[in-house]
């Protein structure tokens, strides 16, 4: 399959500028040659855009920039989905905003194909807020509710094909969660592995027991990488940095397990902040695990230990 490597620039959605340089720096730090050298076919398909917008108003006046983001939501959905139909779409943030539209328009595409989406969702923070809930305004933490279909979104974000079961989302990495964020998931379905459990249970079992439903259920799946699920320590080029990530190891077995299953058809890479990296250390970083997702191993290893 091709990948389609899409650029999009969108930071309105973070507190911190210089996220929009993210999709740059990954091509700085040779993305496209690495999947190339990788045997895989690749496209660049550039940037993305979206015109002037007229500014709009919500109840919750912490909230900011939400016209610019439901028209970035509205196009990368749109991208999303036909990209979807052509090959392995990877979305190069740009804040994590971008995956309210990447992961509706790649559930719009499972949907009609008859596949069952499932998502690998790798970040510190749950990005479960509803515009009512957020208290920063920052709508890079309310896609996964948009997502996964909870209220308050219509009128102000695209409405959804179909909203992914929350029973089909993992959330793994997690070590900042806001109190609302916090009662949602309680009552939710969501299956989330904060770092105690990573610290206690091992990244790979937990992940591999998501892998092996996935499988079970015959589902595709798509990733959303946030930089910030990395600890600060390997990976400081991110706005919204939080001690006691993943290690450089876990992070890698996590890709490379993902690429074994054979089931990852799209993913979403957000929240690098080339002005906060030091000397692309973290972009680099990110372009060797991308390169383990698809398909760089050590050794050959004829039978997966996990499944
Ligand atoms: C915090 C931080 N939960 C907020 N969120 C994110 O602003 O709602 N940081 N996504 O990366
Ligand atoms: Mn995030
Ligand atoms: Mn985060
Ligand atoms: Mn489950």
């Amino acid at each position: 399959d091709t990948c389609i490597l899409i650029g999009a620039p969108v930071e309105a959605g973070t507190g911190r500028r210089g996220a929009d340089m993210g999709a740059r720096a990954f091509r700085c730090a040779r993305l496209a040659e690495t999947l190339s050298d990788l045997g895989l076919a690749v496209r660049d398909a550039g940037a993305l855009a979206i015109g002037p917008v007229a500014p709009r108003a919500h109840p919750n006046a912490a909230i900011r920039d939400l016209a610019e983001i439901a028209a970035w939501t509205e196009l990368i959905e749109a991208t999303a989905y036909a990209a979807a139909g052509q090959g392995m779409p990877i979305f190069l943030g740009g804040d994590h905003s971008l995956s309210a539209g990447s992961i509706a328009g790649i559930n719009r595409r499972a949907i009609e194909d008859g596949r069952e989406l499932f998502v690998l969702w790798l970040d510190a923070h749950p990005d479960f807020h509803t515009l009512e809930s957020t208290e920063s305004g920052n709508l890079h933490g309310v896609p996964m509710a948009y997502v996964t279909g909870r209220p308050g979104f219509e009128g102000f974000f695209p409405p959804l094909a179909a909203p992914v079961k929350p029973e089909n989302v993992c959330m793994v990495g997690l070590r900042s969660v806001d109190p609302a964020e916090r009662a949602a998931l309680e009552a939710g379905r969501i299956t989330v592995h904060d770092m105690r459990a990573i610290d206690e249970t091992g990244i790979g079992r937990l992940v591999g027991a998501f892998l092996r439903e996935v499988e079970a259920r015959d589902g595709i799946l798509h990733v959303s990488f946030d930089v910030d699920f990395l600890d600060p320590e390997i990976a400081p080029g991110v706005g919204t940095t939080v001690p006691g990530g993943a290690t450089f190891r876990e992070a890698h077995l996590v890709m490379e397990m993902l690429h074994d299953c054979g089931r990852v058809r799209s993913l979403d890479v957000v929240e690098l902040n080339p002005f906060l990296d030091d000397r692309g250390r973290t972009a680099l970083l990110l372009v060797d695990l991308i390169a383990s997702l698809m398909g760089r191993r050590i050794l050959d290893r004829p039978t997966r230990s996990w499944s």
